[in-house]
This record gives C-alpha cells, sequence and structure tokens, in this order.
C-alpha cells in the first residue's frame, strides 16, 4: 500500500498535462496521423507519471536508473546490430532445458521457445497473459544483457508504423543486416487463406502474406527453428503438429509471409490507441487486445503476430522461435503500460490490475487469477518464480524500466 501515496500524487499529475501543451486523449482518432500523435502523447504521459513519483517504487528502482526501451526505428545501426548480435550469441549457447523433457531445445534461446510451447495453454486468454508475458521478455532482455554482453535494452516495433509504410519498407522488416530480418522468399499462395479457429472456437478468415518461405537476408539468415510447430497454421486451412511432439528436435529454416493487410486492418494507430483508450476494465483490455473470439477481430496482439506469418510466426505455442517475437511483445507490454497509466490507482494493484483465470478461455476450468498467483517461466531466465504482484509496474519487483 506503499503505492498508494505515490499513486495519489501521480493520479493528480494525470489529470493535468502529460507534457507542456499534451492533453491525454479521451478517444482515439480515426485519421491515422492525428492517432499517431495521441499515441506520442500517451507514451509520453506513462513515462512522465512512472517518473515523476516522489518515491521509487521498488528499492532498487530509482528515478536516476530507470532504463529505457526504445522502438527500433529509434536505435543507431550500432545499437540495432548489438541487439541482433546478443540474439545470435543466445542462439550459440547451451540450452539448460534437460534433454529428458524438451529434446528439441538445443540452444540457450530455445528455452525460451520450449518454456512458451509447454505453457501456452496456461499463458493467453488468461488472467496472467499480461504479467507473464512482460516477465518472460524481461528475463530475456537480462540473459541476453547477463549472458551475452548485450548494453541496451530491449527494443519493441510499434506496428502503426510499419502499418503506414508497409512492412517490407520498416527498419524491423526491411531485410537489411540492420533489421530483424525481411520477408520469405516468394511462394505462389494464389487462393489460399489462413483459417484459425477450430477446436471448437469460431474460424477466422485471414489472407496470405508476400513471402511464404525461407527468409534470404538479414541476421537470421542461417538461424535455425529447432522446437514445434505444435499448431502451426499454415494458409489452406492446414494445421501442422511436429510428428514426435512439439518440444522434440525439428530443425528447420526460419519462414516468414508478411502481410500488410494484417497489420493494417488490426495493428493500425488508430487500433492502438483504441486498445489504450476505450476499455476501461482489464477484462475489456485484454480482450480487445486478443481478440474476443468469434468476433472476427485478432486484436492488435493478434495483428502483429500474424502479420510476420510464416513458420514459426503463424504458431501461437512456438511464436517465440521468431526473434521478432520479442519486439512485438514489446510493444504489446508498452500498450498495457501506457493504459495502467492512465488509472495507476486501479490498474496497477486495484480493482482493475487482474482478471481472467489461470486456463485458455477457462478451458478446463481453473482458479481466478489473483496478485498472489505464481509466475515460473521454467529453465528460461534465471529460475526465479515471482507472482503477479511482484509484475504489475514497470518500476517494481525485478523491474526498472520506461518505454519511450
Ligand atoms: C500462382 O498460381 C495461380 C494458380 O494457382 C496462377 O494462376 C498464377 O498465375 C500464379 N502466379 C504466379 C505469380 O506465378
Ligand atoms: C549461410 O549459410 C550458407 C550455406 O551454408 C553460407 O554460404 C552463408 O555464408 C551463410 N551466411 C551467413 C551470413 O552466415
Ligand atoms: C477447415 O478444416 C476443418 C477441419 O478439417 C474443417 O472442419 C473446416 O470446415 C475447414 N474450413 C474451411 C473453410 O475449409
Ligand atoms: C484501423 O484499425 C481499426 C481497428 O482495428 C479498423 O477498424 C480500421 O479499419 C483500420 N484502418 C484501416 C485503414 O485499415
Ligand atoms: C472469479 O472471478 C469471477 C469474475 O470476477 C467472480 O465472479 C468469481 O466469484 C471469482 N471466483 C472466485 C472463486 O473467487
Ligand atoms: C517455480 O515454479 C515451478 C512451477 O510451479 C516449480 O516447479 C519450481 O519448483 C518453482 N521454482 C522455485 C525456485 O520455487
Ligand atoms: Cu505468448
Amino acid at each position: 500500500m506503499k503505492a498508494g501515496l505515490i499513486f495519489t500524487i501521480a493520479t493528480v499529475l494525470a489529470g493535468t498535462n502529460a507534457s507542456p501543451g499534451d492533453k491525454v486523449p479521451t478517444s482515439a482518432s480515426s485519421d491515422i496521423q492525428v492517432a499517431q500523435e495521441q499515441l506520442k502523447i500517451l507514451v509520453s504521459h506513462a513515462k512522465y507519471i512512472v517518473k515523476s513519483a516522489k518515491k521509487p517504487f521498488s528499492p532498487t528502482c530509482k528515478p536516476g536508473n530507470v532504463q529505457v526501451r526504445k522502438e527500433w526505428s529509434t536505435l543507431s545501426p550500432r545499437e540495432r546490430i548489438a541487439y541482433t548480435d546478443a540474439v545470435r550469441c543466445l542462439q550459440k549457447k547451451t540450452a539448460r532445458s534437460p534433454a529428458s523433457w524438451a529434446p528439441g531445445a538445443k540452444t540457450r534461446y530455445d528455452d525460451w521457445v520450449a518454456t512458451h510451447i509447454d505453457q501456452t495453454l496456461q499463458i493467453h486468454y488468461t488472467g496472467n497473459f499480461l504479467g507473464w508475458h512482460r516477465f518472460f521478455l524481461w528475463e530475456y532482455e537480462q540473459a541476453l544483457r547477463n549472458e551475452c554482453g548485450y548494453q541496451g535494452t530491449q527494443p519493441y516495433w510499434n506496428w502503426g508504423l510499419s502499418a503506414e509504410t508497409g512492412m517490407e519498407q520498416s527498419p524491423v522488416w526491411d531485410g537489411s543486416k540492420t533489421s530483424m530480418s525481411g520477408n520469405g522468399a516468394y511462394i505462389n499462395q494464389t487462393g489460399l487463406e489462413v483459417v484459425l479457429g477450430g477446436n471448437g472456437l469460431p474460424e477466422i478468415y485471414l489472407p496470405v502474406g508476400s513471402g511464404g518461405g525461407c527468409i534470404e537476408s538479414g541476421p537470421f539468415v542461417n538461424m535455425t527453428v529447432n522446437l514445434g510447430p505444435a499448431s502451426l497454421t499454415v494458409p489452406g486451412n492446414i494445421t501442422i503438429v511436429s510428428p514426435n511432439g512439439p518440444l522434440s528436435y525439428n530443425p528447420r529454416c526460419l519462414k516468414r509471409d508478411l502481410t500488410d493487410e494484417l497489420n493494417t486492418r488490426f495493428a493500425n494507430f488508430t487500433a492502438i490507441v483504441d486498445n489504450i483508450l476505450a476499455p476501461k476494465s482489464v477484462y475489456d483490455f485484454q480482450m480487445q487486445m486478443q481478440g474476443v473470439p468469434g468476433s472476427g477481430i485478432i486484436g492488435v496482439h493478434g495483428g502483429g503476430h500474424y502479420s510476420m506469418g510464416g513458420d514459426p510466426g503463424r504458431d501461437v505455442f512456438t511464436s517465440p522461435g521468431d526473434p521478432a517475437f520479442y519486439l512485438h511483445h514489446g510493444m504489446i507490454d508498452l500498450v498495457w503500460t501506457a493504459w495502467q497509466m492512465l488509472d495507476p490507482e486501479n490498474r496497477i494493484y486495484g480493482k482493475d490490475a487482474v482478471a481472467g483465470t489461470n486456463t485458455f478461455l477457462n478451458q478446463p476450468p481453473s482458479a481466478n487469477t489473483t496478485l498472489d498467483t505464481e509466475i515460473s517461466i521454467g529453465w528460461a531466465g534465471r529460475g526465479v518464480n515471482v507472482t503477479m504482484k511482484d509484475v504489475m509496474s514497470t518500476v517494481a519487483g525485478p523491474f526498472c524500466y520506461v518505454y519511450a
């Protein structure tokens, strides 16, 4: 409850201007350029609320040592290469996951993929979705820093930018040596669609992209995806599962199928700002983000994932096997932070901190997620477990970062 006072101060400040002259918007503009400006205000507002607190939220996190996570395009070429070098370094180190459990986990990078595969049905459409992924991403960032000498922070991909330029023109996806590698080789997929759903969930039809094959350039050109798939959606209403189980060894190239249509339809600036401003409860917030089943809408979360496409991009379980996953989830975490900071009193430890249960759409039925629910990321990270309470603020618990 120590945080209460800080948030009272913060809330008073939040009622005024985020930065001089910029009034916090109350609803998303349908004009994409206006929405882009609105997002800038919401991001700087969130940063301001965190940093204006008189006291640090955890004893080790002080205003002077808060780290700043940045958008990929704002990093210098040298900083981008330092990041991708560190990811490639993790991909050269040996896995910690026991072979008896995940024989396909060969590298330290695979530890993250294996954990996500293992827990997928307990961390999506659940009450722990946002918190679990925040912790997962943080531990990945720490591994890059502590195990691979990376000096920077975890970058993010602002979907709104590539929705404007086209993905292949975006610094994240242009395939250059300062990108996250680009599109996959062209495969003729004329007449095919991506069909999501099944297993009792309503079907959603999505367009295919402009690639489909193995990536051909950039820092990850020769990387091997070792794990999965567990449930890979392939154009033509086909779902692929690894023959010996998703944790077995199944080496293959990284495929992408960049799909501008999904990026612009589901993750444009208006969609992003609307996800921050429209939902008033955390239940509505996380449902809008992931898409309400049956609505035909996949939200900004699905929009980002499926606009990458490919393998493992279209497999919810194995998706962290594409290194761009972590930039996507950086943006997810940014959106959550921006939403939280509009009402920190209720949205960090209060009535809109957590909603939902610990199983995918509560199937099979499970307990409600609470602030005491434990989060474990297995052999990824440093082997410490946290609770939801520990991951609710980006400057408390183990964390100390903001978004710019
Ligand atoms: C792709 O395949 C379709 C038939 O499936 C064909 O009509 C079309 O010409 C092909 N496109 C290219 C670029 O090869
Ligand atoms: C990728 O692998 C190919 C074939 O083994 C090799 O010719 C090429 O030099 C490699 N590229 C990089 C960037 O490592
Ligand atoms: C997709 O495949 C599922 C399972 O085989 C089937 O039930 C469904 O009707 C198919 N949908 C389309 C659009 O072909
Ligand atoms: C932007 O996103 C919103 C929400 O997903 C959608 O309704 C709108 O059609 C999108 N705009 C464009 C130009 O696709
Ligand atoms: C779980 O959460 C729901 C929705 O908030 C609530 O109605 C229900 O009483 C909760 N169940 C328990 C056991 O606390
Ligand atoms: C973390 O949680 C997992 C899963 O509940 C458990 O198996 C493991 O022993 C816990 N680790 C520690 C260090 O408490
Ligand atoms: Cu996930």
